[in-house]
């Protein structure tokens, strides 16, 4: 009885809400950008996501993936979204410092000890006010991807302890906490955007680069680069993102689509993610990457060397930004 009643209120309320549901959404094309190849954790979460959105639009939201920064590199995409050129892109938080000083967070040497604390400082307040700050810029961030715990390659020795580093021309990231981090670790650091990286590699303009497993094998390092170092130095996530501009133009039904693909996308694509770097380092060895483990006790001195990093990064985010990050990291931590 009770089953059959709650049955009639659904049927009722599917009823009543149908049509107005889809003249709530209109014929939709959305440029999906993204940076890494269709063969990556990237390009898989994208097509899921454009999957998701037409099935729960009924045909009517196309999402038209675009990947290896086919449109630019991160940073011109974010402005072809905030201009209103294009719909939407997923990338490094790291290349969104110029928009948002507090994305400066994650970028941070060593500040979650594993995944699940980054779920739980992602998916929390502290991320969520994060990716407010964006808004006002022009970008509306819709959920964290990860990108993973970044790991050294290089083409010119093994890299054990510290000062192996030394004078390594290190590609990094645009992003000055980055730039700090490789600076103050001895290595001769030049920002490029990653859509440059391989031929750099490959013509020896800069000798090594730090990504996480993943991308390593996804974008083939492995045939340019010889020696892997597990540093685990920093967890990268990846944050969707929407123009603001054309965001505001869609009906509540049409956001709601977005929002929910979104969130879909993120549980796959952090699921798709782990499952592939538990297996990429052994097929990194049998690809002939040398592979070293930073051993605890260098671990532990790039960490003590990296000290500062953290206080500059405190003044970009702010100190109570900071200092909640801290709390609810403790908390996480059972202290
Ligand atoms: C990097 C990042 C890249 C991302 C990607 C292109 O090294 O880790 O993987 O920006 O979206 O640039």
């Amino acid at each position: 009885m009770k089953l059959f009643r709650r049955t009639v209120i659904a049927a009722l309320a599917a009823a009543a809400v149908a049509p107005a549901f889809a003249q709530d959404i209109k014929p939709r094309l959305i440029r999906f950008g993204y940076g890494l190849n269709e063969q990556s954790n990237q390009g898989r979460a994208v097509m899921l996501f454009a999957k998701e959105v037409e099935k729960a639009s009924g045909g009517k939201m196309k999402v038209r993936a675009i990947g290896a920064a086919a449109l630019g590199p991160d940073t011109q995409m974010q402005q072809a979204l905030i201009g209103g050129a294009q719909e939407m892109m997923v990338g490094s938080t790291a290349t969104l410092v110029g928009i948002s000083k507090e994305m400066a967070l994650w970028d941070t040497p060593f500040l979650v000890n594993d995944a699940k604390e980054a779920d739980a400082l992602l998916d929390g307040p502290v991320g969520q006010k994060v990716i407010a700050t964006l808004q006002p810029k022009g970008l509306v961030g819709l959920v964290y991807w990860e990108n993973g715990f970044r790991n050294l390659t290089n083409g010119t020795r093994p890299v054990a302890k510290l000062e192996d580093l030394a004078g390594i021309k290190l590609r990094v990231m645009q992003n000055p906490v980055f730039l700090d981090t490789f600076k103050t670790l001895g290595a001769n650091a030049i920002p490029l955007p990653f859509s440059e990286l391989f031929s750099a590699l490959e013509t020896r303009a800069v000798d090594g680069q730090e990504n996480p497993y993943n991308t390593i094998l996804s974008s083939k390092f492995y045939e340019v680069q010889k020696y892997l170092t597990v540093t685990n130095h920093v967890y990268s996530p990846w944050i969707v993102t929407v123009s603001k501009r054309w965001w505001d133009s869609l009906s509540a039904t049409e956001k709601k689509i977005l929002m929910d693909a979104a969130v879909k996308s993120r549980d796959f694509e952090r699921q798709d993610t782990r499952a592939e770097a538990a297996k990429a380092l052994a097929e990194l060895k049998a690809k002939g990457m040398q592979v070293v483990e930073l051993p605890p006790a260098e671990t532990a001195r790039m960490r003590s060397k990296l000290g500062a990093i953290n206080a500059a990064v405190a003044a970009q985010v702010g100190q109570d930004l900071w200092n909640e990050t801290q709390h609810e990291l403790q908390k996480l931590r059972g202290g």
